[in-house]
């Protein structure tokens, strides 16, 4: 496994690459370009620029988060295969930079949901928290107010303020599409950009959707083992496979990650590691990573990815803000740092103890 931290590029992040260079044992970063629009074409050059920057700096660029699919592959609109070029274009660029990981995502509308981005906890830190109650007392068309004074001056992924200006129409275009549509349509789209994955040897690692239900009456398929294994034999491919969120998955109590790992042995390109904690259900806080800390024994998800030999980038997921740090929440230095010093511990004992 190598331990990387998420990074969201000069212009954007409040983490400066010299800053995750001196965490014990992260060798690479995982990052993309912001300013991008779905269904535009990455060049060459723009990704050759990011890598460089990332290089000088002693670090990998060691995969994509993401290279967003458009709307109108997610819905099926007519003009999807005009988007579906503009994707493969980028992966070819991509390929021809050396990169070989794209992460990505299916969700409908929101990217991942949270409704509160600074929950105080008893220790004074400050995490992103989830409510359903407040989901469903909210209007969507209203989300991105109903947070936006808590992001630090940040932009957010998939909270872009130029999406979220046209939520209603947004809204219009997924009316037609349940869950089965979704999944032809992500079909589709599997099936056009597969021979070019194989080509060029890229995995794709789909982000589960976060949380792990429909949320505003959405369809959401990234859900739980039986929708990920669907989703895989849909498109029987190796490089078809997933970004292991434990964060993610585990907004649903039911899944059991361990388990889910084991299940997805040879598929797993990438993972996220974060803890959560419950407080009931559908009412849940993102905890330090610590097994204490939070409702996940983080040794078993550890050790499950050890055991399927997992071998790809990890990182640790959304931090809490501690120690006064002013930073895109979830994605500051200090308690992500912590986390990769925690993952590598459990790790290394892990390793040790299997010699
Ligand atoms: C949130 C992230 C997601 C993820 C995308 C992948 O912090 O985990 O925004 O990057 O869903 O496309």
């Amino acid at each position: 496994m190598e331990m990387t931290l998420r990074w969201y590029g000069s212009n954007f992040d409040t983490v400066p690459l010299w800053k995750i260079r001196q965490i014990p044992g992260v060798t690479g970063v995982i990052s993309s370009l912001m300013s991008k629009q779905p269904g535009e074409v990455w060049t060459q050059e723009e990704i050759h620029a990011l890598k460089a920057e990332i290089e000088a700096a002693g670090l990998r660029l060691s995969g994509i988060e993401s290279v967003n699919v458009s709307d109108a592959i997610k819905t099926g609109s007519p003009d999807r295969d005009k988007d579906i070029a503009a994707y493969i274009e980028t992966l070819e660029n991509l390929a021809k930079e050396d990169i070989h990981l794209v992460c990505y995502n299916f969700m409908p509308v929101f990217d991942w949901t949270r409704t509160e981005l600074a929950r105080v906890r008893p220790d004074g830190s400050t995490v992103l928290a989830y409510t359903q109650e407040a989901v469903d007392a909210i209007d969507p068309a209203n989300m991105f107010d109903s947070i936006k004074d808590q992001t630090n001056g940040t932009i957010m992924p998939g909270w872009e303020p130029e999406r979220l200006a046209k939520v209603k129409e947004l809204f219009d275009l997924y009316k037609d599409i349940d869950d089965e549509k979704l999944f032809e349509n992500l079909k589709y789209f599997l099936e056009a950009i597969m021979p070019t994955c194989d080509k060029y040897n890229i995995n794709m690692a789909i982000h589960p959707d976060d949380p792990a239900w429909s949320v505003f009456g959405l369809p959401r398929i990234i859900i739980n083992k039986k929708n990920i294994h669907r989703m895989m034999s849909m498109v029987d491919n190796p490089h078809n496979g997933v970004t292991f969120c434990s964060g993610s998955y585990g907004t649903n109590l039911e899944n059991d990650l361990p388990d889910m790992i084991r299940s997805l042995k040879g598929r797993i390109h990438f993972a996220h590691v974060r803890n959560l904690q419950f407080h009931s259900p559908t009412n849940f806080e993102e905890s330090g990573h610590l097994s204490s800390d939070g409702t996940f024994d983080m040794y078993e998800i550890m050790k499950a990815l050890y055991d399927i030999g997992f071998d790809g980038p990890v990182r640790p997921d959304h931090g809490r803000m501690i120690w006064d740090e002013v930073a895109m929440p979830g994605y500051g230095l200090y308690d992500r740092a912590l986390g990769a010093m925690y993952l590598q511990g459990l790790l290394e004992a892990i390793e040790k103890s299997n010699r």
